[in-house]
């Protein structure tokens, strides 16, 4: 029987347009290999067209004073609270995450919207006293134009949120690509923004690959300033790009997340909490936790209590209640995942659950990866190193804190940790000398909240951070301001009596 398929079209100036060419792709459900919906495969007029139309919003958008570009925001968010089951039914079917999770994934959407809709009422900046007499000082935020958002497709609405919102309440347009994998994501999301009352060109949307639409983004003169979340590889490029053409780029790029685990932690908590960060999202999130550090007396304890889990894990299609982990999003992912567990294999690690695709039933169809765990895993493996971004995980063995902080450390990456232990004194330690962006005490290494800085260090990221005040420094630049009412020059520096 044949299911009609529905039709999206990018949003350029205010209006749903077909991609100049006419040329479409599918978008499809990895649960179940169906069509979930056609869009467009634009290309680079189509980037243009809506570069042009964030240009010229610019000029308007940016005088709107920002309580007022703020109320459309809380508009916005109430929008997404109200469609907050449909979106999230959505986002399962296009990328696989259990329901529990895409409704996590909107509601920090809502967090951030409302948290950043706030900051239009305060956007502080300072005033400070001047070195000269009858001269005022102070610093504003000022707005840098169109801005180009690139984003991944495993956190289809929250990852957005993180740079739209921003960007729009500091003054900014946007031309926005969604991942390939995500699109309509993408979409329902700016149809939330029209809905709320955003001028035409404020924000625009555009689909297609990141070959074609990434690139005439990053490429664009008239585009100021691009924010991409994703690959280390691609995230560099573009940086390398950006530094050529002059552009302020920031970027939120791989980890490679560890949990530590000491002898004294409570193994109960520790369990549940690396099941969750391994598994939740299929692995498939930027702060998903690949290494586990092992304090050595608990070792034996700790890796039969994982297996034991892990067996009990349901896959299954994201929209079914009972179902722990859904697909990885697909077969090309798929098909790193398991290169990864080749690579393993080969380098001696002991795969002791997992490691291999389930096709049982009518998992055929999509594309669903065991549950993973390696064990005897040296830390310099190359699964130990690198970021695989699926359901895949590795115990090390570690003497004692330090050795374990070393281990966690010595990776190219740093976003987030996580420490197991109920030593106050350990705790402070691994906070201290942890190199990431993020630390967690008895907590796994994900579900960061949005009103703190997300991001992290190395090969991480760029120096930025989303989330927090702190995202307003990436979308808005500094003025400084000073009003001399003396009537005389007054030389700083040098006029000192
Ligand atoms: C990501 O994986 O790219 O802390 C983002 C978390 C989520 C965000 C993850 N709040 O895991």
């Amino acid at each position: 029987m044949a299911v009609e398929v529905q039709v999206f079209k990018n949003y350029i100036d205010g209006k749903w347009v077909d991609a100049k060419s006419g040329k479409t792709f599918e978008s499809i459900n990895p649960a179940t290999g169906e069509v979930l919906a056609v869009v467009s495969q634009s290309g680079p007029e189509d980037v243009d067209a809506a570069v042009q139309a964030a240009k010229k919003a610019f000029q308007s958008w940016r005088k709107v004073p920002a309580p007022r570009r703020a109320e459309i925001l809380f508009r916005a968010a109430e929008l997404l609270v109200k469609r907050k089951e449909e979106l999230a039914r959505l986002m399962t079917q296009e990328m696989g995450k259990v329901l529990l999770e895409a409704r996590g994934d909107v509601q920090e959407a809502i967090d951030m919207t409302y948290f950043i809709a706030g900051e239009g009422r305060r956007m502080h900046g300072y005033t400070t006293p001047s070195e000269m007499p009858n001269k005022a000082a102070y610093c504003i935020r000022q707005p840098i134009g169109v801005c180009g958002i690139i984003t991944p497709w495993n956190f289809p609405m929250a990852i957005p949120s993180w740079k739209i919102i921003p960007a729009l309440v500091c003054g900014n347009t946007v031309v926005f690509k969604p991942a390939s994998y995500t699109p309509v994501c993408g979409i329902k999301f700016v149809e939330i923004f029209e809905e709320a009352g955003l001028p035409p060109g404020v924000l625009n949307i555009v689909t297609g690959s990141g070959g074609v639409v990434g690139d005439a983004i990053v490429e664009h003169p008239d585009v100021a300033l691009i924010s991409f979340t994703g690959s280390t590889e691609i995230g560099l490029r573009i940086a390398e790009k950006c530094g050529r053409l002059g552009k302020r780029v920031s970027l939120e790029m791989g980890g490679k997340n560890a949990i530590i685990v000491m002898d004294d932690a409570d193994l109960n908590l520790a369990e549940d909490s690396i099941i969750w960060a391994a598994f939740g999202t299929s692995g498939q999130r930027c702060t998903a936790a690949s290494r586990v550090i092992v304090h050595e007396p608990i070792k034996k304890d700790l890796t039969e209590r994982l297996v034991e889990r892990i067996k009990r894990l349901r896959l299954g299609d994201g929209l079914r209640p009972e179902t722990d982990v859904g697909p990885v999003v697909s077969l090309s992912q798929l098909e790193r995942i398991h290169s990864y567990v080749e690579i393993g294999k080969q380098e001696g690690a002991k795969l002791l659950v997992g490691g291999q695709r389930v096709t049982e039933g009518e998992l055929a169809r999509g594309y669903f990866y065991a549950p993973t765990l390696f064990d005897e895993v040296h830390p310099k493996m190359r699964i130990a190193q690198e970021e695989i971004f699926g359901p895949v995980t590795d115990l090390i063995r570690a003497k004692d804190l330090d050795e374990a902080v070393a281990i966690l450390n010595d990776v190219q990456y740093g976003l987030s940790a996580s420490i197991f232990t109920r030593d106050v004194n350990k705790a402070m330690r691994a906070i201290e000398e942890i190199h990431t962006g993020i630390v967690y005490v008895n907590h796994g290494t994900i579900g960061a909240e949005v009103h703190l800085p997300f991001g992290g260090t190395k090969f991480t990221g760029n120096g930025h951070r989303e989330g927090g005040v702190q995202v307003l420094d990436v979308f808005s630049e500094w003025k400084a301001v000073y009003i001399d009412y003396s009537g005389r020059l007054q030389r700083a520096q040098i006029d000192r009596e």
